[in-house]
């Protein structure tokens, strides 16, 4: 279907009924549906920007911290269907349903990031709903490149003052607010009462997000994603913000896998692929109870 600016607008249903879907506007995924029967995925539609929420891919670059625009050019793309993917292989280990993306640089793009890349995003739903994205992203033949990259994942909470998050304690973080300056995390869990934009450096590859109030994790698996964002505008960042409502900081937070303290480089004919898997436990299980429970 098309959809707000004629981008087709693409639904990947899981194998067993319609209870699972995934929305994806070009390279974005917007929405994503589980058993409970509702978004998981903050997405608001705002003008002037078309979408706010779902899982933004930034690439080649990470925040301001290069000569691009914010979170880089991949996500504001429209990318093509591949008609003919590769078969599932031993990465897409729970996909039942799937869908492949590519980006190729235009002539323009070029011009302002000239490396040849080719990026396949694959999009897949697994028969217990859990949602997997894998980049895997090549250096055709140019000359050496390097990368940051993150998947800019809006959760949907139902009350950020009652969120939590474990797997990052005891880590070093930079800290947005600060100048990017480096501190350890004290807490035993993060939680929330003011604005925080930190990246978790040398992150384990299982981090869980814990809705107190809704009694449900968002479990995070990842793989080739050393880093972690963790994000919540709060009350006067989100004034500022044009295409976000004045409450809506309190129903939101991102936790993105990422590589953005040690961006990649890849040589000629290299490829990097990196994995994220988001589940949904109805329960408030910590972090470590995962490990055990399925490896990546
Ligand atoms: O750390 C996440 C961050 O870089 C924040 O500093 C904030 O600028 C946010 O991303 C913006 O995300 P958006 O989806 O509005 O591009």
């Amino acid at each position: 279907t098309k959809d707000w600016n004629g981008v087709d607008k693409i639904v990947l249903r899981s194998p067993r009924g319609a209870s699972a879907r995934v929305s994806l506007h070009g390279g974005q995924v917007t929405s994503w549906r589980n058993e409970q029967g509702e978004e998981l995925l903050f997405t608001s539609s705002k003008p002037p920007k078309a979408v706010r929420g779902g899982i933004p891919i930034c690439f080649p670059q990470f925040g301001n911290c290069g000569s691009l625009e914010q979170h880089g050019f991949a996500r504001n793309k429209i990318w093509t269907i591949d008609e003919n993917p590769p078969p599932l292989g031993p990465n897409d280990s729970h996909a039942k349903s799937f869908i492949d993306l590519l980006l190729k640089p235009s002539e323009e793009d070029l011009k302002c990031w000239p490396h040849s890349f080719e990026f396949r995003l694959r999009v897949s739903l697994a028969a217990d709903g859990s949602l997997a994205l894998i980049s895997r992203i090549r250096n055709v033949n140019g000359k050496r490149f390097s990368f940051s990259f993150a998947y800019h994942t809006y959760l949907s909470v139902s009350d950020i003052s009652e969120v939590r998050i474990e797997g990052l304690e005891t880590l070093d973080y930079l800290d947005n607010l600060c100048q990017k300056e480096r501190f350890t995390e004290q807490g035993d869990a993060i939680t929330f009462e003011s604005e925080v934009d930190r990246v978790y450096l040398s992150t384990p590859n299982v981090v869980a997000v814990l809705d107190h109030e809704r009694k449900r994790t968002y479990v995070i698996r990842k793989d080739g994603l050393p880093d972690v964002v963790v994000w919540n505008p709060w009350e006067k960042k989100s004034k500022s913000m044009v295409d976000f409502g004045d409450d809506e900081y309190k129903q939101m937070l991102c936790v993105d896998g990422a590589v953005i303290e040690k961006p990649v480089t890849l040589k000629p004919g290299e490829e990097w692929t990196g994995r994220v898997e988001l589940s949904v436990v109805a329960s408030t299980l910590c972090s470590e109870q995962f490990d055990v429970q399925r490896g990546m």
